[in-house]
């Protein structure tokens, strides 16, 4: 008889998954049970294997449809300002996501500009380094600009701020912001997610120096990425499971919500929770609906952006 052992998925290409156990690295097939009961095995599942059939699948924790993943603590939605241009809408759609499959998120502003360029002085090591007029780099970063606190008023960032999504400002090439990212990533398992072209793989080498993934160029001609990584793999942080794991994923362009009932739309906006309950209608969808205490709150504690990105997302915008 073959033995049974456990193991996750760490891969999965084309019905090949490949499984971390105890004893090594295991290719495996999944039985075809799972195939007509419509079940497909996801990166980041817990499973039981048998030579080389994935025999079980076990409960899963959640589950993130784009990217599909599963068994996650921490979503980090990759954007960049630039190259590819900045989606407000796409990014209010992947947060939504996340927050419906019950998964924490956090925001990363993928080749953010050097934080010592631009932008009032904000500290005495920081002066020393425009005196000096070198260009800062990771050791010398002066770690007072840093992160949410370098949001301005023109920030593209600020309504997810406000929101209360923490926004970590990182540069793969330049160095400044991955002590940041590792800080908020350890000790658990991260998905990276964002379109294509963001710099997630860029950041995963840049974190995991020696990993080696291929990284593509940004179409001139479309401003986006070539779509370069075609798999989701996980990736462990450290020796031990306890340093945490990061999953690099295939970006995309579009994300779709469908799978989300209109209804609970609202309540994946995380501003928005404190209101909600405090309408005249129960039902209430939040747009034309008299005494709505969602809407009486835009331009307060809901970002005027956040709202127009929540009625489109309900099909009413
Ligand atoms: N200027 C600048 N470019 C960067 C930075 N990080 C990544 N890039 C470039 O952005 C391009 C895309 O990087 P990738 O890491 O392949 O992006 P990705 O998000 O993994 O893309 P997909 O795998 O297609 O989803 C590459 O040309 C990188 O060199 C950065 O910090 N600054
Ligand atoms: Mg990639
Ligand atoms: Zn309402």
């Amino acid at each position: 008889m073959v033995a049974h052992l456990e193991g996750i998925i760490i891969k999965g290409v084309a019905g090949k998954y490949t499984v971390r156990t105890a004893s090594g690295l295991h290719e495996c097939y999944a039985r075809g049970v799972f195939r007509n009961k419509k079940i497909t095995p996801m990166v980041g599942d817990e499973v039981i294997i048998a030579g080389e059939v994935l025999q079980q699948i076990k409960p899963r924790k959640n589950e993130l449809l784009r990217p599909m993943v599963s068994n996650i603590d921490q979503v980090i939605v990759t954007m960049t300002k630039h190259q590819p241009a900045f989606n407000a809408g796409l990014l209010d759609r992947f947060l939504a996501a996340a927050q419906y499959a019950g998964i924490p998120a956090l925001i990363c502003l993928s080749k953010a500009p050097c934080p010592l360029a631009g932008g009032p002085p904000r500290g005495a090591v920081h002066d020393a380094l425009l005196s000096a007029s070198r260009p800062c780099s990771e050791r010398e970063f002066c770690g007072v600009c840093e992160g949410a606190a370098a949001v301005s008023a023109e920030d593209e960032f600020l309504p997810y701020v406000m929101a209360g999504y923490k926004v970590v400002y990182a540069s793969a090439h330049g160095g400044w912001g991955l002590d940041d990212l590792r800080a908020a990533m350890a000790g658990k398992v991260n998905v990276f997610a964002g379109p294509s072209g963001v710099g997630k793989s860029s950041l995963i080498n840049a974190l995991m120096p020696g990993l080696g993934l291929e990284t593509g160029d940004i179409s001139k001609k479309l401003g986006r990425g070539k779509h370069t990584t075609r798999h989701t793999e996980i990736f462990p942080l450290g020796d031990s499971d306890r340093a945490g794991f990061c999953v690099d994923t295939p970006g995309f362009t579009a994300i779709e919500n469908d799978n989300i009932p209109r209804g609970e739309m609202a309540g994946l906006f995380i501003e928005f929770l404190q209101y909600l309950g405090q309408c005249k209608f129960r039902d209430c969808l939040h747009d034309k609906e008299m005494g709505c205490a969602v809407k009486a709150a835009v331009g307060e504690g809901i970002h005027p952006q956040r709202y127009a990105s929540y009625l489109k997302m309900i099909g009413r915008g």
